[in-house]
């Protein structure tokens, strides 16, 4: 990208949005008993041993893909709110290290997300990006979907789950740096899952293969692979700015036209900081 004429990688705007989880020792939790219910471990052990990371959206051009073992292969695998693997193993494998999950997949009752098998046994960071300049003490109070309960419960169930509430002041900053990113005005929606889940990923990881976010040439109406839902604006967006979004990824993309257009993956690499 080309602000002020001078050479700057997207790839920096998104690491400098700094999205990450909350932590125990972060105000107002280091005072409140809410905060004794975050994990003590950081988010990913050992990132020196981190190579390859993918990320799955759960876009309906996975079916047919068959990418399932090249995505498996990657040592963190991340996937979004309910999305399943069983039954898809040939299009989306079926390791999955974390999940990104909406505060509406942890509060309704359809995704029983205190109790499914599917929220168990991974690392969580769910997330709901409370008003745009709320204070986290006014996030705990006004947030889209009551996020806190069903996050107590789950913790209180689990003490030794490693799940997260995702910082939504870096929720609103990576809103910024796509909105430097892309000039025009965007509407001041959240990013989508699969863009915090990036943007989270990317510092632990040398580069990331995000499979079917741009899509590939198997592109079709259906909204998600496990579902027969037509509607194009999963893929193109209405509420979130998804195809800003997308057109940062191609930005950041490194691999060729052959391996995002005909396999659908986007490669992006972590930038060298000194380019930042
Ligand atoms: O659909 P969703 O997203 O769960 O998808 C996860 C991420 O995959 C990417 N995606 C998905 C479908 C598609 N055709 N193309 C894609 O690129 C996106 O990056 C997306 O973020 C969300 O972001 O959390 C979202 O969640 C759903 C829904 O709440 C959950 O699936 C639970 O049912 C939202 N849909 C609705 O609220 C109706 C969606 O807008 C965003």
């Amino acid at each position: 990208s080309n602000f002020d004429g001078k050479y700057y990688p997207s790839s920096c705007l998104l690491l400098e949005a700094g999205v990450r989880v909350l932590r125990r020792k972060d105000p107002p939790f280091n005072k409140l008993g809410f905060g004794k219910l975050f994990p003590k471990k950081k988010l990913f052990k050992e990132i020196k041993k981190i190579k390859t990371c993918a990320i799955v959206s759960s876009a309906g051009s996975l079916s047919g893909s068959n990418l399932g073992s090249f995505i498996d292969s990657h040592d963190i695998v991340m996937r979004f709110n309910h999305a399943p693997t069983k039954g898809y193993e040939d299009d989306v494998g079926s390791k999955t290290t974390i999940r990104v999950v909406n505060s509406q997949v942890v509060t309704k009752s359809e995704f029983n997300f205190t109790k499914a098998k599917i929220f168990q046994n991974v690392t969580i960071a769910a997330w709901d990006p409370g008003k745009y300049n709320g204070t986290l003490k006014d996030w705990l109070t006004s947030a889209d979907f009551d996020i806190f309960t069903n996050y107590k419960i789950y913790r209180q169930h689990y003490p030794h789950s490693k799940a997260y509430l995702v910082d939504p002041h870096s929720i609103w900053r990576l809103w910024q740096g796509l909105q430097t990113f892309t000039q025009k005005s965007i509407r001041k929606n959240p990013p989508s899952s699969g863009f915090i889940g990036l943007a989270l990923l990317l510092p632990h990881c040398p580069y990331v293969d995000f499979i079917e976010y741009i899509p590939s040439t198997r592109l079709t109406g259906k909204c998600h692979y496990y579902s027969k839902e037509m509607n194009s604006a999963c893929t193109f967006g209405v509420w979130h700015p998804l195809a800003a979004e997308k057109l940062m990824a191609l930005d950041m993309n490194t691999g060729d036209e052959y391996t995002v257009f005909q396999q659908g993956i986007t490669r992006i690499r972590r930038p060298d900081k000194l380019l930042c």
